[in-house]
């Protein structure tokens, strides 16, 4: 157990339009880990919030007829709303038209103003405003954009530049000796050499700024311009937690959080944070964050799924069909983290059905059905280890061996299979119980071995819930709740609270309804 800090961010999301399940999927899989640690001590720090300005969400707030503030903050809700149903557990929710915010990059762009990394230039080439993304004539592809295929536009104006074509040969030093050091600021590693290459192939300094519209954050020194919407965004991860600020307790919490432990992002914005943020924060003299962790896309029948494609499902009609949990269990369980991953409602009905209603639902329901039918529904005393059969024995060893395997997986950010650990202690509990036939020992009188088997996989549950709940915290929570344990989310040192035998005696343990009841229909 450890309490240093853990500080995990997702992207700002764009408030171009509401969230849908690819923003989702981030969170849900940053909230996994931010609970994950916080179960191990850590003192989590978990941000998330908005991406307010630039020429995308002006030109969104201006199609709805509205000013571009009153567009974001009838958005903001909306992301607050969603992260609510679906139980993220951010500790801070930054939006970039705050004033924290909009401070701490003028503070930060005034410093690279006076160590002479800025100078004025003429730019001219093409922008895709979707993708808030400059390309030059060759980057194109026939004539658009070569990351979403829409239309670009020519811009031709004058307007400051950063000198990222000094940071190549820093940036590669960099990137060599945090993999040389075992610990990769590229994740997954199959995304490193995408970044390797591209800034092999020579960096070009970086305009910084527009003057062709005025939704952003002006630059100090030049307050005809307003800053480029990505540098902007970049910065939340450090004004979100003090930086720019003057005050002791801000200048603390960064000294204390930063640098970050992960960034969790999308593959397609992996250059913005493994190329130009580090570069903006090795010219202000800041340490680059410990690591970038870049997801695959959703696919829906081979397609990314994105608000403008129009293929995009929303959260809340998955969350009212299958349950939060379900939801969550399912995209981090179907979908190795890193990879892209095909999704479909038949799959979510097949998961839901076989690892949830069969396999963990069924497991509690029918554990706490005998323990009422059979021990008055109090938990039974911990059984007498001398009288331990190989079956209680091979359990056991699946139980204390799940807290170091699942935390092997889970430094890897591999959720598929911390829960494929964990399930195979729920599926060993529902054999077991077949094995032991809990209703013949009751028949045959044989109290004691009945009592010592209901304890025996009564635990496995216990256990189960424990590491099923950076996924499913509210089925977690409920499960000790009907062992008659405490607060689940009390939990700051889950290897501690796993140790075998850690079910107390005489509790009262209560039935309730089945935790996830079959879904009958397909598709
Ligand atoms: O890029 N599959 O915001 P954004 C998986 N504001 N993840 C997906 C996805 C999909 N089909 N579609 C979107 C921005 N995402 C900037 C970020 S950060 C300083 C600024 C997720 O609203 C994924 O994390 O376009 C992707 O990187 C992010 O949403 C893009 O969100």
């Amino acid at each position: 157990m450890s309490d240093s800090p853990f500080y995990v961010t997702t992207p700002i999301y764009y408030v171009n339009a509401e969230p849908h399940l690819g923003t989702a999927y981030t969170t849900i899989a940053t909230d996994a880990i931010a609970r994950y640690r916080r179960m191990t001590g850590n003192d989590v720090r978990f941000l998330t919030g908005l991406d307010e300005h630039g020429q995308k969400i002006a030109q969104a707030a201006e199609e709805h007829g509205m000013s571009p503030q009153a567009w974001v903050d009838a958005i903001a809700p909306t992301f607050k709303d969603a992260w609510e149903m679906l139980g993220i557990s951010y500790d801070d929710f930054i939006r970039t038209t705050e004033e924290r915010h909009t401070r701490g990059v003028q503070a930060f762009w005034t410093k690279l103003y006076d160590d002479g990394y800025l100078y004025q230039g003429h730019y001219e080439g093409w922008y895709c405003v979707p993708d808030e993304t400059y390309w030059t004539g060759e980057q194109l592809a026939d004539g658009a954009c070569p990351q979403c295929g829409r239309a670009v536009q020519f811009i031709r104006e004058d307007n400051w530049f950063f000198k990222l074509s000094e940071f190549g040969e820093k940036l590669l030093a960099f990137y060599d000796e945090r993999q040389a050091a075992g610990t990769p600021f590229v994740q997954p590693e199959t995304r490193r050499n995408e970044v390797v290459s591209f800034v092999r192939q020579g960096l070009k300094d970086l305009s910084i700024s527009r003057t062709n519209f005025t939704w952003g954050v002006p630059l100090p020194f030049a307050p005809e311009h307003v800053t480029y919407v990505w540098i902007d965004a970049l910065l939340n991860y450090i004004t979100a937690i003090g930086y720019g600020s003057t005050e002791a307790g801000e200048l603390e919490m960064f000294e204390r959080y930063w640098p970050a432990d992960y960034h969790f992002v999308g593959k397609d914005i992996i250059r913005f944070h493994c190329v130009i943020w580090p570069a903006m924060l090795m010219a202000a003299g800041i340490e680059p964050p410990k690591a970038v962790f870049a997801h695959g896309f959703l696919l829906t029948k081979g397609e990314k799924m994105s608000k403008s494609r129009g293929n995009a499902q929303t959260p809340a009609s998955l969350v009212e069909r299958f349950g939060v949990d379900a939801y969550r269990y399912y995209f981090l369980r179907d979908v190795p983290f890193g990879m892209d991953g095909s999704i479909s409602m038949e799959a979510m009905v097949q998961r839901y059905n076989g690892d949830l209603a069969n396999d963990w639902g069924n497991l509690c329901s029918r554990l706490f059905n005998m323990t009422e039918k059979y021990l008055g529904g109090i938990t039974p005393a911990v059984p007498d280890v001398t009288r331990q059969t190989a079956e209680d024995a091979s359990m056991r060893s699946i139980a204390e061996n799940l807290p170091a395997t699942y935390e092997s997986h889970m430094t890897r950010l591999d959720y598929a299979s911390a829960l494929e650990s964990t399930w195979e202690l729920i599926k060993h509990a529902n054999r077991y119980i077949e094995n032991a036939a809990p209703w013949t020992l009751a028949k045959e009188g044989e109290t004691e071995r009945l009592a010592a088997v209901l304890h025996n996989a009564l635990e496995a549950v216990r256990i189960a819930a424990l590491f099923t709940a950076p996924m499913m915290p509210y089925t977690s929570a409920e499960v000790w709740r009907r062992l008659g344990l405490g607060d689940i989310a009390e939990v700051t040192d889950i290897s501690a609270s796993a140790v075998w035998g850690g079910l107390p005696e005489g509790s009262t343990v209560s039935k309730g309804e089945p935790l996830f009841p079959r879904i009958y229909e397909e598709a």
